[in-house]
C-alpha cells in the first residue's frame, strides 16, 4: 500500500491539496479528499476559473462543469453546463452515489442538486460581471458572436482544479471542477467532466486529472491514456509525458501556448505531472502543481516538466 497523498493542478491547488490531505489524515477516503479539495477552490471567489467567481460564457452566464471518480468502486459522477448551483464537485458526487446515471447537464443538473438540498445561488461575482462587461464591449466579443472562433484566452480566464488522491486503505480517486473557458459559447462543455478526458482512475494502477485547452484535449482521452501508461509500467511523470506527446502528434495544429497539462498519482503514492509548454497564454506563466503527503503536508508547489517538442511522435512507437 502506498503513502497517502493528494496532487492538484495550479498554485490554487496548494490549499486544496493540503485540505484534502488533512481529510485523509482524519480517516477520510480518497473520494472525501478529492471533494473537499475541490470545494475549497470552488468556494474561493478569487479563483476566476472554478466555481463561485468563475468567468461566465459569451452570454454572461456562469456554467460549471465537474466530475468525480471513485477507484474503489469504479463509479463516476459528473455535472456539466450547470447554472446557479455552488460546489459542483459535490453535486457530481451525489450523481455518482444517489442516481443511476453518470452525467447530468444544464437544467437537469440544477434540478437534481435542488432535490438533494442544495440551494440556488448565482455563481457570478461582481468582479466576474465586470470582466464580462469589458469583454462584451471589445472587438474580440464581436468576433465570437459573429464568427465563433476559439475565444481569446488570458492567463486568468480559464484553468481547472484537477485532483487525484490516494487514501490510507490504498484506494484512489480523481476529480475536476471548472467554469471552463471564459466567454465560451453557451452550452459548451470541456474535457473536465468527461471520464477518461478530464479525469480517470483505475484502482489497480493510478489516477490522473487534466487542465488546459479542453476542446483539443478531449480528442485524445488524455487521462485514460495516462493511467493505462502507468499500468504498462511507466512512472507517473513518464505516463503524463507520453499522453501529451500523443495529443501533440495527433493534433498537429494544437497551438502552444494554448496548453495542456496532467497530474497523476500511482498506486504506490508517487506523484507525476507534465505540461505541453510553459506559457499557457502568458509568456511568464509556468506550469505549476501542488502535492501534499506526509513529507509535504501543507502542499508543496512544483513546476514543469514540459514535453520535449523535438521528441513528439511523427508516428506512434
Ligand atoms: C476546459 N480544461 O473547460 C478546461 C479549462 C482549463 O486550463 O482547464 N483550462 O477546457
Amino acid at each position: 500500500m502506498g503513502l497517502p497523498g493528494v496532487i492538484a493542478t495550479w498554485p490554487f491547488g496548494g490549499p486544496a491539496a493540503s485540505a484534502g490531505f488533512q481529510r485523509l489524515l482524519a480517516g477520510g477516503s480518497a473520494v472525501d479528499a478529492v471533494e473537499v479539495a475541490g470545494n475549497i477552490v470552488e468556494m474561493d471567489p478569487s479563483v476566476s476559473s472554478v466555481g463561485y467567481g468563475g468567468m461566465p460564457n459569451a452570454l454572461g452566464v456562469v456554467e460549471l462543469d465537474a466530475a468525480i471518480m471513485d477507484g474503489a468502486t469504479h463509479e463516476a459522477g459528473a455535472v456539466c453546463a450547470m447554472v446557479d448551483i455552488g460546489t459542483p464537485i459535490s453535486i457530481a458526487r451525489r450523481v455518482m452515489e444517489r442516481s443511476p446515471h453518470v452525467m447530468l447537464a444544464g437544467i437537469g443538473a440544477r434540478d437534481f442538486a435542488l432535490s438533494q438540498g442544495f440551494i440556488l445561488q448565482s455563481q457570478l461575482t461582481p468582479q466576474a460581471q465586470q470582466r464580462w462587461d469589458e469583454w462584451r464591449n471589445s472587438e474580440a466579443a464581436e468576433a465570437v458572436v459573429a464568427h465563433f472562433p476559439t475565444p481569446p484566452l488570458a492567463p486568468d480566464n480559464h484553468d481547472t482544479i484537477g485532483i487525484c488522491a490516494l487514501d490510507a486503505h490504498g484506494n484512489l480517486a480523481a476529480g475536476c471542477t471548472t467554469s471552463g473557458m471564459a466567454w465560451k459559447l453557451a452550452g459548451r462543455v470541456g474535457d473536465s467532466p468527461i471520464i477518461g478526458a478530464g479525469l480517470y482512475v483505475d484502482n489497480e494502477f493510478g489516477a490522473a486529472a487534466a487542465t488546459g485547452h479542453g476542446d483539443e484535449m478531449m480528442k485524445a482521452c488524455l487521462t485514460y491514456r495516462t493511467v493505462m501508461n502507468m499500468a504498462k509500467g511507466m512512472s507517473p511523470t513518464e505516463a503524463c509525458i507520453e499522453s501529451l506527446r500523443y495529443l501533440l502528434s495527433r493534433r498537429s495544429t494544437f497551438n502552444n501556448p494554448y496548453g495542456a497539462a496532467i497530474v497523476s498519482i500511482r498506486k504506490d503514492g508517487e506523484f507525476g505531472s507534465a505540461a505541453t509548454c510553459s506559457g499557457f497564454e502568458a509568456p511568464s506563466r509556468v506550469w505549476s502543481w501542488a502535492a501534499a503527503n506526509d513529507n509535504t503536508p501543507n502542499g508543496l508547489i512544483s513546476t514543469g516538466p514540459y514535453v520535449d517538442l523535438s521528441a513528439v511522435y511523427s508516428t506512434l512507437p
